[in-house]
């Protein structure tokens, strides 16, 4: 399996230029990993929270459709299409099986790619006097949701690996030994008012409007948590230690028999070596950990005399220039996703809305697989507790100075 993952010089993207030739990257990058795969890989579902990657096509292609087409211009809307690709309206365990034929499904794919860019590259009077390209806002909706889509087929690509390891290629090394833990590196988030949020067009609709928000203060540890860390805390019997753990954590934890991280792979001698989107790779001892589950996270900050960061103090601390190596791992933060006041759903209801649940802490920073283009102090990512595949780890936070704390 070889492809490219995101182009080193990938940035956001500005205006429509950047913005049709960051989309057209994102096709080709998508149909050349299809291409990576058999029709079987393309069509199975390898994880109870993953779709299969040939319906990930199929819903970016049908988003494009449905926007362009249907929703600005005066298509009617393809309720067969609606019903397989279409979340709310196609059980994921389904998608498999409802999928189309590959070559009909990459024919497809590819025919709705080429009309896309064709539109917003000399577009129509209708579609370039619609409300919705103020600012060419689909376009930066549309390339943002294909971003977002393309980060979780790398997330397919790793399940891959890990359920078929004789296809994956990759070092078959013996893992790493874990050096010691280092201490705490705490930055100062100093009490004050902070602005959080963004009004820009490629703002989503939960990073609006923005506003200030008043915080108490608090250290941030200036790196996330890494793997030698991880290790340490396996190796103390952290996940045994039920009194670091919520008790829905806990029972979660027993019921899943969740010992180590995600993508993490046991090898002889209590070692260990993690699965990636291109194959199995070595656990690098000073690498941001990832793989785990809200709960895991916060049982470790508990056993690490710490707590996780709430996402405003995560972002004030980032738009401060103070936090090291984000942009790694996903980052939990301590608080669910929830409305900022004057929230107003936008492009549509289901975008945000159903995910101010209580159910969905937020991420913040994005991980090695996010394109630089939805990589902001302001975007706000979100997760049940309990799901492990989105590269998520944690930055420590405390309401007192943790000791050898270095200020800024
Ligand atoms: C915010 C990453 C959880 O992937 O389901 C994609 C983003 N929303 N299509 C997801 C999203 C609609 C969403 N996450
Ligand atoms: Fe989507």
């Amino acid at each position: 399996m070889r492809f490219p993952l995101y182009p080193s010089e990938a940035v956001a993207p500005r205006d429509r230029a950047d913005a049709l030739q960051a989309l057209a990257s994102h096709h080709g990058r998508a149909r050349a990993l299809a291409e990576t795969l058999t029709e079987a890989q393309l069509r199975r579902q390898y994880h109870p929270e993953l779709s299969p990657v040939g319906w990930h096509l199929g819903h970016c292609a049908l988003m494009e459709h449905h926007w362009v087409e249907e929703r600005v211009g005066e298509a009617a809307p393809d309720s067969a299409l609606h019903a397989l690709y279409f979340p709310e309206l196609s059980p994921k365990d389904e998608r498999a099986t409802r999928l189309p034929a590959r070559d009909a499904l990459m024919a497809w794919t590819t025919g709705v790619h080429e009309r896309t860019l064709s539109r917003f590259a000399d577009p129509p009077g209708w579609l370039n006097a619609h409300p919705l390209m103020a600012d060419d806002y689909l376009l930066h909706f549309l390339e943002q949701h294909f971003a977002q889509h393309h980060e979780t087929l790398l997330y397919c690509l790793t399940a891959i690996t890990a359920s078929e390891p004789a296809s994956a290629p990759g070092p078959d090394g013996d893992g790493t030994p874990y050096s010691a833990p280092t201490g705490p590196d705490a930055i100062h988030l100093a009490p004050g008012r902070y602005r959080v949020g963004a009004d820009h067009v490629r703002a989503y609709d939960n990073e609006r409007p923005s506003h200030t928000v008043q915080l108490e203060g608090a250290w941030l540890a200036r790196r996330p948590v890494t793997n030698a860390q991880w290790l340490a805390f396996m190796a103390a019997g952290g996940y045994g230690d039920d009194t670091c753990w919520s008790n829905e954590g806990a029972a979660w934890r027993e019921r899943n028999r969740v010992t180590y991280p995600w993508n993490w792979h046991p090898l002889e001698g209590g070692r260990f070596i993690s699965s990636g989107p291109l194959g199995y790779e070595p656990l690098q001892p000073d690498a941001p950990v990832s793989g785990i589950s809200h709960y895991e996270a916060e049982a470790f900050a508990r056993w690490a005399g710490a707590r996780l960061p709430h996402e405003f103090e995560w972002e004030a601390a980032d738009r401060q220039g103070l936090l090291t190596d984000t942009g790694r791992v996903w980052e939990w933060c301590s608080n669910p996703l929830a409305p900022y006041p004057g929230f107003r759903p936008f492009p549509y209801d289901g975008y945000s809305m159903p995910w101010f649940d209580g159910e969905h802490p937020v991420l913040r920073g994005g991980c090695r697989f996010t394109h630089p283009g939805i990589k902001r102090s302001s975007f706000r990512n979100f997760f049940q507790r309990h799901v492990r595949h989105q590269q998520a780890g944690l930055r420590l936070a405390w309401d007192t100075p943790p000791s050898e704390v270095k200020t800024p």
